[in-house]
């Protein structure tokens, strides 16, 4: 079926998998704990995994450690290059690796291929980035003295993803880790730790080609505990996290407590607004897509749709529409659009969920249903739900991780749009459908989106790797991938040299000796 069988042999993937590698060696753990993945897309076994121990931890870190030494001192563009060798190997392999995201993961096959070239994109970005890692000189304010700034590799780099991007997330830090000269460990969601198997042979057959020592790229399955471990730990200077806002929190607070820094992109409550002025031939396909796109489960997914009143009823006709149409099933057949959650537990947040915005006062207008008869046997199918609601709600203020829409009425001006768009704790995603121009500009001004993430005629969701990613308030305020995102991999020296014969003293303090 789907040829998965062959994909995982393809890709490096067994029955039963180690619980670390360090690029090149692969684990020898003496864990007895393991874990059986099995697909949300149909409940089969994929394979099982060891959990790694606090032995295998220090193994790893010690590796990461030692490679960082010599990693460090290979010049940036020849990093890059390293970087370059790995995006064509995604480029071989963005088939078979695209098809076992969405098998693990349950994001349709586009939206799987999508992940590899994200990753893909990221590698491209790295590869020149490796040759800017620009600081800035200095006029200073001594005669014959220069000042200047550098960037330099930070140490090992800790990174902490999540299921629903299982491994293009990891690769936006990983790739500019490696160009700035860092070695990464990297934890992967428990539950989708086999695609990062899979990425770990590619890795590896890359460093092996290049002689290079193992340690640069490190993988750790393990559970809850071994990320404490991460975030407690000295000898990584930057964890990068991924996630719930719960779970940020406890990283956030044990790296802040020993002084360290933390990249955190966590929960959004992501909305879209529609204006009276918006195309609706553009905004209803960008709001599908933000809504039922990956089943809900993007940070940037579309949560809730605050639409002026005028239009109201048109915009609620044509989503329930729309709706019932829409093709749900196996993410590797052609033509699905609505693929499974992630999980059984993720169905019951997801009807959670529904039975308390309803009984706050919520409409139900459709969907959440579980999907029981054939090809829906493994409880993770439901129908996407669409709910007239208030933003006020205790359920609209919070992420639910799963496919529910939330419609809210606006009246009057576009800035009771945007009071509602930024009121909610967390901060990512935003955008705002209209031809108005004044509109847009205030939604883009000081005063419109509170979200580190603003975008005019397009959806929440499907960001390019160009830009910084991440956003503000709850969402952590971490930024990954693009525009000037790695310097956070780095640290920042400022240089003051003197090639006078006297020492002046900066702010012309007299101090004769
Ligand atoms: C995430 O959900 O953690 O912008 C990342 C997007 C994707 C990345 C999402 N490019 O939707």
């Amino acid at each position: 079926h789907h040829g998965i069988r062959q994909v995982l042999r393809d890709l490096g993937v067994q029955a039963h998998n180690a619980a670390w590698s360090t690029g090149l060696e692969w684990g020898n753990t003496d864990s007895q704990n393991t874990r059986t993945i099995h697909s949300p897309a149909d409940g089969k076994v994929i394979g099982t995994v060891a959990m790694a121990t606090a032995a295998d931890y220090e193994h790893v870190v010690t590796k990461a450690q030692e490679a960082f030494k010599t990693w460090r001192l290979v010049p940036a563009p020849k990093r890059g290059e390293i970087v370059r060798q790995i995006g064509n190997k995604l480029r071989d392999h963005k088939d078979d690796l695209g098809k076992l995201v969405s098998y693990e993961m349950g994001k349709i096959l586009q939206e799987g291929l999508g992940e590899v070239q994200e990753m893909i994109d990221i590698c491209d970005f790295a590869v020149g980035l490796s040759r800017q890692l620009h600081g800035l000189t200095m006029h200073s304010e001594r005669p014959a003295h220069r000042m200047y700034e550098q960037y330099h590799p930070l140490g090992v780099v800790g990174i902490i993803s999540a299921f629903n991007f299982p491994v293009a997330v990891w690769s936006w830090n990983a790739m500019l880790a490696a160009v700035c000269g860092d070695t990464c460990i990297w934890k992967p969601s428990e539950k989708t730790p086999l695609t990062g198997v899979a990425v770990q042979h590619i890795i590896k057959s890359v460093l092996e080609e290049n002689e290079l020592p193992e340690g640069i790229f490190n993988l750790i399955i393990g559970d809850a505990e071994i990320g404490a471990k991460m975030a407690a730990d000295g000898r990584l200077p930057l964890v990068s996290a991924t996630g719930s806002t719960r779970m940020g929190k406890k990283v956030g607070e044990a790296v802040g407590a020993r002084l360290g820094k933390s990249l955190l992109e966590l929960g959004g409550n992501n909305a879209i607004i529609l204006t009276e002025h918006a195309d609706l031939s553009i905004a209803m396909p960008g709001i599908v897509f933000g809504a039922v796109g990956t089943c809900g489960q993007r940070c940037t997914s579309t949560r809730r749709l605050i639409i002026h009143d005028s239009i109201y009823d048109d915009v609620k006709a044509r989503l329930l529409k729309i709706y019932p149409n829409l093709p749900i099933g196996h993410p590797l057949q052609e033509g699905t659009l609505v693929g499974p959650l992630i999980d059984k537990d993720s169905v019951v947040g997801f009807q959670k969920a529904l039975k308390a915005v309803q009984s706050e006062g919520g409409t139900l207008l459709i969907g959440g249903e579980l999907l029981e008869s054939e090809g829906y046997e493994t409880g993770t199918y439901v129908t996407p739900a669409i709910v007239e609601a208030k933003n006020e709600y205790a359920t609209v203020q919070d992420e639910t991780f799963a496919p529910i829409l939330y419609l809210i009425k606006y009246s009057g001006d576009v800035t009771n749009a945007i009071d509602l768009q930024n009121g909610v704790r967390q901060g990512l995603s935003s955008s705002i459908f209209t031809l108005n121009m004044r509109e847009a500009e205030a939604f883009l001004s000081q005063a419109g989106s509170d979200c580190g993430i603003a975008n005019v005629n397009i959806g929440t969701s499907g960001a390019e790797i160009g830009g910084a990613f991440g956003g503000e308030k709850e969402t952590g305020g971490g930024r990954e991938s693009g525009s000037d995102a790695w310097k956070v991999y780095m640290r920042r020296q400022t240089n003051t040299i003197n090639y006078s014969t006297t020492l002046p003293l900066a702010q012309g303090i007299k101090f004769d000796v």
